[in-house]
C-alpha cells in the first residue's frame, strides 16, 4: 500500500457514499484546523491554549482521515478500525483537556483531568475490543464502554465539571452546557455505529431492531466525528470570543 494512496483517490465511484464521507471529512478537518490555528493570533492570551487544542483535535483527525480514506479505497470498502481508534484515543482525551482548561481558573484540578481521561480510555479500549478482538462478546464490551461513557456524561452535566463551570463565569457555564449536549447527543452517535458494525449490537439492541440495518458504520462514525470535533471546537472558539470582550 502506498503511503499516500494517490492512485486510489482517482477512482471513487459516484455512488460510493462511504468513500465520499471519508474524503469530505478529510477536507473539513483540514479547513477547521487552518481556521483554529490562524485565529490564535486574534485570541486573548488566556484562551489561546483552548483554541490551540481545538485545532490539534481537528488536525489529528485530518491526518487520520487522510489515511482512512486511502485504506477504505484501497481495500475496496474496508473499515479502517485501527486508524479510527488511534484517532479517537488521541482526540477524545484532548476533549477532556478542554474541560480541564475551561474549569481550571475556578478550581479544576489535574486529578479531575485524569478522571476524564481514564474514563475516555476505558470507553475506547473496551469499544475496540468489542469491535475487533472479541467481536463475539460485543454486547459485554459495549456495556462496559457505555458505563464509562455515562460516567463522563455525569461529570459534565452534574458532577465536578458542571459545578466548576458554574462557579467560573456565566460564559463558561453556558459553554459547558453546550459541550454537555455534544457529549450527551453528539457522542451518542458512536454507539449507533457500534450497533451497526458488530454482530451483537449493544444493550440487546441490534441494527435490525432499531430499523437502521441498512446503514453503514463508517458513515455513522464519520458524521459523528464532523459534528463532534468541529462543532466542539467551535463552541470553545465562541467561548474564547465572548469571554475576551
Ligand atoms: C472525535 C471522536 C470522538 C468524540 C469519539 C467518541 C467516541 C465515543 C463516545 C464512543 C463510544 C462507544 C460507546 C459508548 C459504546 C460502544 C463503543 C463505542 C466506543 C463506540
Amino acid at each position: 500500500m502506498s503511503p499516500f494512496f494517490l492512485d486510489a483517490s482517482a477512482a471513487i465511484a459516484a455512488d460510493n457514499y462511504v468513500a465520499f464521507t471519508f474524503f469530505i471529512g478529510t477536507m473539513a478537518m483540514m479547513a477547521a484546523s487552518v481556521f483554529f490555528f490562524f485565529e490564535l493570533n486574534n485570541t486573548d492570551k488566556e484562551w489561546r491554549t483552548s483554541v490551540l487544542v481545538s485545532g490539534l483535535i481537528t488536525f489529528i483527525a485530518a491526518v487520520h482521515y487522510y489515511y482512512m480514506r486511502g485504506y477504505n479505497l484501497e481495500t475496496g470498502g474496508g473499515s479502517p478500525t485501527f486508524f479510527r481508534y488511534v484517532d479517537w484515543l488521541l482526540t477524545v482525551p484532548l476533549m477532556c483537556v478542554e474541560f480541564y482548561l475551561i474549569t481550571k481558573k475556578s478550581g479544576g484540578t489535574v486529578g479531575l483531568l485524569w478522571k476524564l481521561i481514564l474514563a475516555s480510555v476505558v470507553m475506547l479500549v473496551t469499544g475496540y475490543f468489542g469491535e475487533t478482538i472479541y467481536r463475539d462478546q460485543s454486547v459485554l464490551w459495549g456495556v462496559i464502554s457505555g458505563a464509562a461513557y455515562f460516567y463522563i456524561v455525569y461529570l459534565v452535566w452534574f458532577g465536578e465539571v458542571a459545578k466548576l463551570a458554574t462557579a467560573a463565569s456565566p460564559a463558561v457555564a453556558k459553554a459547558n452546557k453546550t459541550l454537555g449536549w455534544f457529549v450527551l447527543v453528539g457522542w451518542a452517535i458512536y454507539p449507533l455505529g457500534y450497533i451497526v458494525g458488530t454482530p451483537g449490537g449493544l444493550f440487546g439492541m441490534s441494527a435490525e431492531s432499531l430499523g437502521i440495518g441498512g446503514l453503514n458504520m463508517d458513515i455513522i462514525y464519520n458524521i459523528g466525528d464532523a459534528v463532534n470535533k468541529i462543532g466542539f471546537g467551535l463552541v470553545i472558539y465562541a467561548l474564547s470570543r465572548s469571554a475576551s470582550k
